[in-house]
C-alpha cells in the first residue's frame, strides 16, 4: 500500500483505508456559499452537510467556499490540490482518533484573486444560503457603540468600487444587487460566529453599509433577506503537525491540512430562511423560534470559560486548555466563575439542565486528546472579551452580583498585554490585531493604574464604576508586584477576599 495524495481521483483507492464520501460529488450543487473556510467551518457545518449529502435527495445543498483575505491563500491552495477533500480527525478523550474524509465542500473560490467569480457564484440562482464564519472581529463594528465602522479604509474602498470589493459587505451587496436586477430571489445570510444575536448583528452591519450605497437596494435587502441567529459549537484546535504525520504514517495518506476536533457538536438555528433550508433537523440540528437563551449560555459559559482559563493560563505557563483543567486551582476557579457570575443571569433554558451543561463543559475542556492551545484561545481577545466576558461583568455591576472572577481575567489580560512574558519569563506570542494598541495602553500602568481600561471601545464604561475599580486596582497591584497566578486565584476564591 503506497502513499496516496488525497484527491478525487484517488478516492476509490483511499476508500479501503478510511471512511469517505459515498455520494457522487459531481452531482452535488452548491446551495450554500460559505465565506471564511477555517478549521471551525470544516469541523462543524461542512461535517453536518457531508452527512446530509449521503442521501442523494439533498444533493442541492453542497458548499462552495470563498476566501476573501490574503491569509486564505494557503487554504485555497490546499483545497485546490485536494479537490476540496480533507480529513476530519475526531479526538476522543480515551485517546481514540476517528478519521473520515469529508466531501461536502465541492468548490472553492479565492476571491482576493478572482472577485468577479465570487460575485457570480453568490449571485447564482443555485445559491440559497450564504453562511459566514468571519470571526468576532469581522463584523466591522465598534464593540462599545455597536455601530458600523465607516472609517475602515477597506469599507471606504468598497463603497467607491462596488465591482472590486475587498470586504464581506462589499461582496454581499454587489451580489444581492445582481440578484435583484435579474429577478433572482435573495439568499439567506447565516452567521455562524460566536456573537450573541449574530444574525441581527450581520443584518445591522450589512444594512448600514448598503444604505450608504444604494437606497433602493437597502429597502429590497431589508424585506427580502433573512438573517437567522444561530448558536454553533464544536471545539476545533489549530491543526497540529502531528495530524499530518498521523495520516501519512498510519493511513499512507497525504492530506496537507486535515482538521482535528472534539466529538461534541451542536447547532441551534433560528427558523427564519428566505430561500429554503437543508433538512438538518435529521442530524440533530435544532431549528427554534428564538436562539437567544442558547447563544447566551454558550458564549458566556463556554467561550468566556475558555478565556478565564486561557489568559491566566498563558501567564502561568500552561500551554493548553486541558493542562489548565488538570490544574485544580484553575479548574475550581473557572467553575466558580461559571456558577457565581454567569449562571445567575441565564434564566431557565428550555431542554437544558445548566448543571449538566457545565459538567459537560468541564469534561470537554479536560479532553487530553484535544490539546487546544491557550494561544488560540487568547488570540483576538480584543474582539472576544467584549462579547464573551465584559457583558457578564456589566450585568453583575448592575445587579450587585459577584464580579471578582471576571475582573481577575481583565487584570491578568493587562499584565499579559504589557509584559508579554509568563511567570518563568518565557515570551508569550500574542495574536491580536490590536496587540500594539493593547500594549501601548497597558504599559502606562506605572503612571496610571487604570490606563489599560481607557481603551473605551473595549471596556465601555467600566471605568465609571467605583466598585469595579476597587477590585481591579487591588488585583493589578498584586499581579504587578508578583504575577503569582495560583496564589491570586486561591485568594480570590476565598469568601473573604476583599471585603467591599
Ligand atoms: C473559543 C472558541 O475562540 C475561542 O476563544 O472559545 O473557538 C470555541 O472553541 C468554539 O466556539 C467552540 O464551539
Amino acid at each position: 500500500m503506497g502513499l496516496l495524495q488525497l484527491n478525487q481521483q484517488n478516492l476509490s483507492s483511499i476508500a479501503s483505508r478510511l471512511a469517505y464520501p459515498k455520494y457522487d460529488r459531481k452531482a452535488v450543487k452548491a446551495g450554500i456559499v460559505h465565506i471564511g473556510v477555517g478549521g471551525f467551518h470544516r469541523s462543524h457545518q461542512a461535517y453536518y452537510i457531508h452527512q446530509l449529502l449521503e442521501d442523494s435527495q439533498n444533493s442541492n445543498w453542497g458548499i462552495c467556499g470563498i476566501g476573501l483575505r490574503e491569509e486564505d491563500r494557503t487554504i485555497a491552495k490546499v483545497l485546490k490540490e485536494q479537490d476540496c477533500l480533507y480529513t476530519l480527525i475526531t479526538q476522543h478523550a480515551d485517546g481514540k482518533d476517528i478519521c473520515e474524509i469529508i466531501g461536502s465542500i465541492v468548490d472553492y473560490i479565492f476571491a482576493k484573486e478572482t472577485p468577479l467569480q465570487a460575485i457570480d457564484r453568490l449571485a447564482h440562482p443555485d445559491t440559497k444560503i450564504v453562511s459566514l464564519t468571519i470571526t468576532e472581529g469581522g463584523y466591522n463594528f465598534n464593540p462599545n457603540t455597536g455601530d458600523f465602522d465607516f472609517d475602515n479604509p477597506d469599507i471606504q474602498h468598497d463603497l467607491r468600487y462596488p465591482n472590486e470589493p475587498k470586504t464581506v459587505f462589499g461582496f454581499l451587496t454587489t451580489a444581492l444587487k445582481k440578484r435583484k436586477e435579474k429577478g433572482i430571489p435573495a439568499f439567506t445570510i447565516l452567521s455562524c460566529d460566536n456573537i450573541q444575536h449574530n444574525g441581527d448583528v450581520a443584518r445591522k452591519m450589512l444594512l448600514s453599509f448598503v444604505k450608504q450605497q444604494d437606497q433602493t437596494l437597502f429597502k429590497w435587502i431589508k424585506h427580502e433577506v433573512s438573517f437567522p441567529n444561530s448558536m454553533v459549537d464544536r471545539i476545533t484546535p489549530v491543526t497540529p503537525k502531528s495530524s499530518v504525520a498521523l495520516l501519512k504514517n498510519k493511513h499512507q495518506l497525504i492530506d496537507n491540512w486535515p482538521i482535528v476536533c472534539e466529538p461534541y457538536i451542536q447547532w441551534v438555528i433560528e427558523d427564519n430562511f428566505s430561500n429554503g433550508k437543508p433538512p438538518l433537523e435529521k442530524l440533530g440540528v435544532q431549528f427554534v423560534p428564538d436562539v437567544t437563551p442558547y447563544e447566551k449560555m454558550k458564549i458566556r459559559l463556554l467561550n468566556a470559560g475558555h478565556s478565564v482559563l486561557g489568559i491566566p493560563g498563558a501567564v502561568h505557563g500552561h500551554a493548553t486548555i486541558n493542562a489548565c483543567m488538570e490544574d485544580e486551582i484553575f479548574a475550581s476557579f473557572m467553575r466558580k466563575f461559571m456558577d457565581n457570575e454567569v449562571t445567575p443571569h441565564l434564566g431557565k433554558i428550555e431542554g437544558i439542565d445548566l448543571a449538566d451543561y457545565k459538567n459537560s463543559l468541564e469534561k470537554r475542556f479536560a479532553n487530553p486528546n484535544i490539546k487546544d492551545g491557550v494561544s488560540r484561545i487568547c488570540s483576538e481577545s480584543s474582539a472576544k472579551l467584549p462579547k464573551f466576558l465584559i457583558p457578564t461583568i456589566q450585568k453583575n455591576l448592575d445587579t450587585g452580583g459577584s464580579i471578582k472572577y471576571g475582573i481577575f481575567v481583565l487584570a491578568v489580560w493587562s499584565y499579559y498585554s504589557y509584559k508579554r512574558v509568563d511567570i518563568n519569563k518565557n515570551k508569550i506570542e500574542i495574536i491580536d490585531e490590536r496587540k500594539e494598541e493593547l500594549h501601548q495602553f497597558a504599559k502606562q500602568y506605572e503612571q496610571d493604574e487604570f490606563s489599560f481600561l481607557r481603551i473605551s471601545d473595549i471596556f465601555g464604561n467600566l471605568l465609571e464604576s467605583e466598585r469595579f475599580l476597587n477590585y481591579y486596582s487591588k488585583m493589578t497591584e498584586t499581579i504587578y508586584k508578583k504575577p503569582d497566578i495560583h496564589n491570586l486565584m486561591t485568594l480570590i476564591g476565598q469568601e473573604n477576599y476583599f471585603v467591599e
